[in-house]
């Protein structure tokens, strides 16, 4: 499978995480969030969004949004429960994630530690604050009385909350107020096969870098 990813992105991590998990094989293509790359033709006839990650598969199909990768990589493994509750409940979290605590924990972690420009967003990192704050508080609340996010085992809930709450700090936020966060963190960096977040390798270059 092919992953076009920044390194430094959370989106991208879940899928480097779980891929490694599953034991799948990963050709990375290194993308710069910040170079331009996805709003290039090339790019957009493979993610229209222009987001990245984006997937190809063994079959040449292209598939992006982190979370829907992961849905589609996790079928028939631990990762993905059986039950039709507990699947319901695993996109419970994707869809809270996607909705309540990317927005706040990652976009700060962009303008604040990535985008080489922090003072520019001042006013957004402030806007955002209070957002990020709920979302840790109710992560908090939920992992003080449980192990996994779903059921008694992993899932890809906890890779898709992983992604961004174990770099928060980055984004400006403390996690030492937040005990129950910090032992799950460290509960899932402890499953056999994890892998952590990669710095960037060199850029991988489209064979045709078109602008349009
Ligand atoms: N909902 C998307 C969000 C993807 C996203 O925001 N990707 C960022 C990197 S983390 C990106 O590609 N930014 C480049 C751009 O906006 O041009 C997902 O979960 O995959």
């Amino acid at each position: 499978m092919i992953v076009y990813g920044d390194a430094r992105s959370g989106n991208c991590y879940k899928i480097a995480l779980l891929a490694n998990h599953l034991d799948i094989a990963l050709e990375w293509r290194e993308i710069d969030v910040l170079s331009g790359q996805t709003r290039q033709g090339w790019f957009r006839r493979i993610n229209p969004y222009g987001k990245l990650p984006v997937v190809e598969l063994n079959t040449g199909e292209h598939l992006a949004e982190s979370n829907a990768i992961l849905v589609h990589l996790a079928q028939d493994s631990a990762w993905w429960p059986a039950q039709r509750l507990a699947q319901a409940r695993v996109l419970q979290w994707l869809f809270w994630e996607q909705y309540s605590h990317e927005p706040y924990i990652a976009t700060s972690r962009f303008w604040l530690s990535i985008s080489g420009e922090p003072d520019r967003y001042r006013v957004q990192l402030a806007d955002r604050r209070p957002g990020a704050l709920a979302a840790l508080d109710c992560l908090e609340t939920h992992l003080a009385t449980h192990h996994w996010l779903v059921g008694d085992t992993p899932t890809i809930a906890d890779i898709a909350l992983y992604a961004y709450t174990h770099v928060a700090d980055e984004a400006g936020f403390d996690l030492t107020p937040c005990p129950a966060i910090r032992r799950w963190l460290e509960r899932v960096r402890s499953i056999p096969g994890h892998l952590p977040m990669r710095t960037p390798g060199p850029p991988w270059t489209p064979p045709c870098t078109d602008s349009h």
